[in-house]
């Protein structure tokens, strides 16, 4: 098949996943054409089955908004057109499916018929999209989507309550090439962030307040009281400033290392011990299954989607949000000994088998079959 993709190219899960899966799918031999306004960053390789076209904006004075949406539409009718794309996949509703809408329709003013699949991500349902500015658009795409797909249970039923959805909503949950991430294990350089008794935890996330990174530092400062520990931040965000703050307030800034975006995610997680993820809200948690299938045992909040994913003592813990006593409690349980922490290594990958890209992409490739055939 000729599928596009349209999604945001940043570090955001919902990029990831979109690039996942077009990587993914272009190894089973289909044409796939990344439409975005950036190349998305864990899209290093362009090759034979692989295509990016860039959607440019061209700033006018006279707009204080760009009109972004508009750009992408026209350039996906001239890439559908073009290229002959068959499916038409969007990531994240705003203002993907949204475009992706205004595109199918002018394409059938030339007599060209694309359907188009929408994959909800989780804030574009449970933060942004729910705001009173945006609802009556997001509702009209999600229901004016061929076919519409949610990353975890959690999130469909969070849309059916939040939105006046029409349309059946499937369940394809977010997924990883654990092949390829156990085999990584073997670049190990472990000694390069501590020392041999130190146990290393890792945060990773866009800082942003729903990720609760005062959680995550509140954990790791009751984590080093009781042992040697060293805790690694990636990524960037508005919550970075006070969170470094807070760690120098409690006097561990010493063993607290923000390292900022990172394309070598693969490399800490390969030396981390532990993986903390206490957030407010998530769908699914794309970085804490990253962190399982490299076979790291994650302490998380039970929001949205975890539950999903982070089996409660198998693949590390959840508690309630905020209740960061416990979330110690059961870290230390884990980094006890070496014994415990091997067998919830195991564990993680384990659990986190369920969603190998083998099993879930051929999901989406039956949706995009039964959506050409219905258009
Ligand atoms: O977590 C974020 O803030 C980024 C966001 C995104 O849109 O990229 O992540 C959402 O989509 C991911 C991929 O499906 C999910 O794994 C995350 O759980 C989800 N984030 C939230 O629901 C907060």
């Amino acid at each position: 098949m000729k599928i596009a993709i349209v999604c945001y190219p940043t570090f955001g899960g919902s990029g990831v996943v979109a690039t996942e899966l077009g990587l993914a799918l272009a190894e089973e031999g289909h044409e796939i054409h990344f439409i975005t306004y950036k190349q998305p960053v864990r899209l290093e390789l362009l090759s034979k089955n692989i295509h990016f076209h860039e959607v440019s904006v061209p700033v006018y004075p006279l707009f204080h908004y760009q009109p972004y949406e508009l750009a992408l539409s026209s350039k996906l009718v001239d890439m559908v057109k073009l290229h002959k794309i068959e499916v038409l996949h969007v990531h994240y509703a705003i203002p993907h499916a949204y475009a992706g809408y205004m595109a199918k329709k002018m394409l059938e003013e030339e007599n060209i018929h694309i359907p188009m699949v929408t994959t909800l991500h989780g804030t574009d349902i449970t933060l942004v999209g729910n705001h009173p500015f945006y609802k009556p658009a997001v509702t009209f795409s999600i229901n004016n989507s061929d076919v519409v797909t949610s990353v975890s249970k959690s999130l469909k039923e969070d849309t059916l309550h939040l939105f006046d959805i029409k349309k059946e909503i499937h369940v394809v949950p977010n997924f990883i090439d654990i092949p390829k991430k156990i085999n990584t294990f073997t670049e190990c350089q472990r000694d390069l962030m501590a020392k041999p008794e130190e146990r290393i935890v890792t945060h990773v996330s866009n800082l942003r307040p729903v990720k609760r990174i005062k959680d995550v530092i509140e954990i790791f400062d009751n984590i080093q009281k009781k042992i040697p520990a060293k805790l690694i931040i990636v990524g960037e965000g508005p919550e970075r400033e006070a969170s470094e703050q807070l760690c120098t307030e409690k006097g561990i800034e010493e063993k607290v290392l923000f390292v900022g975006n990172s394309n070598e995610v693969d490399k800490i997680l390969c030396f981390t011990d532990l993986f903390i993820l206490p957030s407010e809200k998530e769908s699914f948690g794309l970085a804490a299954l990253e962190a399982m299938a490299c076979g790291v045992p994650v302490i998380s909040s039970n929001a949205g989607g975890l539950p999903e994913v982070n089996i409660d003592g198998v693949s590390g813990f959840l508690s309630n949000v905020g209740n960061v006593t416990e979330m110690a409690e059961n870290a230390l349980k884990i980094l006890e000994t070496d014994e415990t922490l091997a067998k919830f290594k195991k564990q993680a990958i384990e659990a986190a088998m369920v969603y190998d890209t083998k099993r879930i992409v051929p999901i989406y490739e039956k949706l995009y079959q039964e959506a050409i055939l219905q258009i």
